[in-house]
């Protein structure tokens, strides 16, 4: 009977041992969570300090630019090279975005579609490989006018309310270039190949004949021929055009470029700076704007974790 009750004992007395083994267990795996939860919290915090920095020194690089004339060889087309930072590193670059096709200069007043934007933009998309341009043209034409009246290939309200997850037509200018995959006719492939091309920017944005990459360029003129815009491209390199006419100037474009909506200067641009810290990383893209007095603000801003 005794050797029962100390068997008992000796059962009861490991139960209570095992308990305890596995309460502290979970107390210190509790307690090492929650040091990698506050860990990941500041490493967060700190990245998002660091992206600031970035924006703060692109604001800072823009408003000492000149904006009369702006070109690839300037100081803010330089990318802020990976640089080591305390906990971790940082990087970032300047795009000029109005080396970009401009998708909110596409309409006029009266809602038709501009012919010389409609023209180039068409060029765009077939380089971008959409087989129906025009079908993409008037659907991306009624996403933009305030009607509802659906153009002969276009896509308004009731094409978009059919959808699995339903929605409306924008029916004003496009706030961001990734709005295309919200409209008929852009899918996921042609809206990544056109991001280096086009934007959304305010309608009187011109399009910098000094940043345009060889796509856009070869665009301008109705032949779509690339090999007269490499030559200027690589001229551009060592002289970049103080004024468009000066384009107008080189025998292969003379008669062959309509100028509207063509500069040689820009006054928006696109910040993507990159931070690490820790197991952290976070992308941040700003929009920023040069204003009349060169001032530069932060027009939009998105930021995402890797
Ligand atoms: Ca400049
Ligand atoms: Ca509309």
């Amino acid at each position: 009977m005794r050797a029962r009750q100390s068997g008992i004992a000796l059962i009861t007395a490991l139960l209570v041992l095992a308990l305890a083994v596995v309460l502290a267990a979970a107390l210190t795996q509790d307690g090492a969570m929650s040091l990698r939860r506050t860990e990941n919290l500041l490493h967060h915090a700190q990245a998002k300090i660091y992206l600031q920095g970035a924006e703060d020194w692109a604001r800072v690089v823009l408003a000492r630019d000149k904006h009369d004339v702006d070109h690839l060889g300037e100081a803010w087309a330089l990318p802020l090279p990976s640089v080591p930072v305390e906990g971790g590193e940082i990087s970032g670059n300047l795009i000029d975005l109005q080396g970009r096709f401009n998708l909110n200069a596409m309409l006029k007043t009266d809602n038709t579609l501009d012919p010389i934007m409609q023209q180039r933009l068409r060029c765009i998309l077939g380089k971008a490989g959409n087989e129906s341009p025009e079908a993409a043209l008037d659907a991306l034409a009624d996403w933009q006018d305030a009607d509802s009246e659906v153009r002969p290939q276009g896509a308004e309200d009731e094409v978009y309310r059919g959808r699995p997850h339903p929605y409306r037509a924008g029916n004003q200018s496009l706030q961001a270039q990734k709005e295309l995959l919200l409209i008929q006719g852009f899918s996921a492939e042609q809206v990544r190949a056109l991001r280096p091309w086009v934007a959304a920017l305010p309608p009187s944005a011109s399009l910098n004949l000094n940043t345009a990459p060889l796509e856009v360029l070869s665009c301008l003129d109705e032949s779509g021929d690339a090999s007269l815009w490499e030559t200027f491209v690589a001229e551009r390199e060592k002289t970049p055009l103080k004024d468009v006419n000066e384009l107008l100037g080189k025998p292969p474009f003379e008669g062959r470029v309509n100028t509207q909506g063509l500069g040689v200067n820009s006054k928006v641009y696109l910040l993507e700076a990159e931070a690490q810290v820790g197991r952290t990383r976070l992308r941040r893209y700003s929009m920023l704007l040069v204003d009349e007095q060169g001032l530069v603000r932060v027009w939009s801003r998105f930021q995402e974790s890797l």
